[in-house]
């Protein structure tokens, strides 16, 4: 019996030594695990005692021992309290300088094209028009045919569409336009609408990219002219960029829209004095209009002999450019924080 208290009277001592020599919790722990624990030196002791000892010792055995171990688990709490005593006091010390500006959380914000794209529907919501919205993957029928671009429609080309796998008929929309004729489809004019939303095209270099954002508009009923159309977009443009900016429609060619009209402004770098942006013309290019063809009115069932429409698309991510003064569309995309910081 006294060499088995000596033994354990070691290892209690072994533990006692490699706990005082613990500086942190996660060391306490070890130690601890180590003599005390399931595994630990002194149960394995104990267990080992247990099973050689004769049935008489084994009582008085089971009971040192366990006196050993409440020792162990005693010194243990003892020496995480005292190292949590040492931490709440080490902190204590720490002086705070209350007088110290706190750190500065750094607020997040919108991002230029967000802020584009909610100043475009603001001031079209001014003048009547709401915000229509639709699925970016298409049906060929909703993206081409409805707008009078048929199978074998060379306007297609100029769309260059990213087509998905084993079903023809479904496409990444290549413009906002769908959402039009799915309005159509859904309601009877009048309708005044305008769609912005991500298209996608197979374009890529410093002014195009693969995936951009677009808005379109629409706004059908009896009487609506061409007169109404440039009265809408001199109006749009003057709020958006300032009231001495002007547009110039010249002659082109859309097959959803007839007239169709390219879309210019006054150079947001010059005012339109001429510059070496706008090649001395005093306008820059933005996007298109027209009136609505009456092709389109047929595929959603309007009566063109009642009704017409205007309609114009431009992509955000060019106004963007134009309003913030920004060169390189990529920066747009490529998610650099110190680009993005500059739209506060
Ligand atoms: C319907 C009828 C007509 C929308 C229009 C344009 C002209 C146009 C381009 C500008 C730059 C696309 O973002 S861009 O690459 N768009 O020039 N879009 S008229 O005409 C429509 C739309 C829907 C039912």
């Amino acid at each position: 019996m006294a060499s088995l208290t000596d033994e354990l009277q070691q290892l209690l001592q072994q533990f006692t030594q490699q706990l005082d020599a613990a500086t942190n919790e996660q060391a306490v722990r070890k130690v601890y695990a180590d003599f005390g624990g399931a595994n630990g030196a002194i149960r394995l002791k104990q267990k080992e005692l247990l099973k050689s000892a004769p049935n008489a010792e084994k009582r008085s055995i089971g009971q040192a021992t366990n006196e050993i171990l409440q020792k162990v688990d005693a010194a243990f709490e003892g020496a995480l309290k005292r190292l949590g005593d040492a931490a709440a006091a080490k902190d204590l010390e720490r002086s705070v300088d209350v007088t110290l500006p706190g750190r500065a959380h750094r607020l997040g914000h919108l991002h230029p094209i967000t802020l584009a794209r909610r100043e475009i529907e603001a001031i079209f919501a001014q003048i009547g028009f709401t915000v229509a919205v639709g699925p970016q993957v298409e049906t060929d029928f909703h993206n081409f045919e409805a707008l009078a671009m048929p199978k074998d429609h060379p306007a297609r080309d100029m769309q260059d569409t990213f087509y998905v796998e084993n079903s023809p008929d479904v496409v990444l929309r290549t413009h906002t336009s769908p959402v039009q004729i799915r309005t159509m489809l859904a309601q009877k004019p009048p309708v005044r609408i305008i769609v912005p939303g991500t298209v996608y095209r197979r374009d890529d270099d410093a002014t195009h990219s693969p995936m951009f954002n677009q808005v379109e508009g629409l706004c059908v009923d009896e009487g609506i002219s061409f007169g109404d159309l440039k009265g809408v977009l001199l109006h749009f443009v003057r709020r958006l960029l300032g009231d001495d900016m002007g547009i110039r429609l010249r002659p082109s060619f859309f097959p959803f829209t007839e007239p169709s009209a390219e879309l210019d402004i006054s150079c947001v770098f010059c005012r339109g004095k001429g510059c070496r942006t706008c090649k001395g013309t005093g306008f820059i290019e933005i996007g298109g209009a027209g009136m609505v063809d009456p092709e389109v009115f047929r595929h959603v069932g309007y009566d063109s002999e009642k009704y017409t429409g205007f309609a114009f698309g431009w992509g955000i991510d060019r106004m963007a450019m134009l309003k913030y003064g920004v060169d390189n569309i990529t920066h747009f995309f490529d998610g650099d924080v110190r680009f993005a910081r500059q739209f506060r």
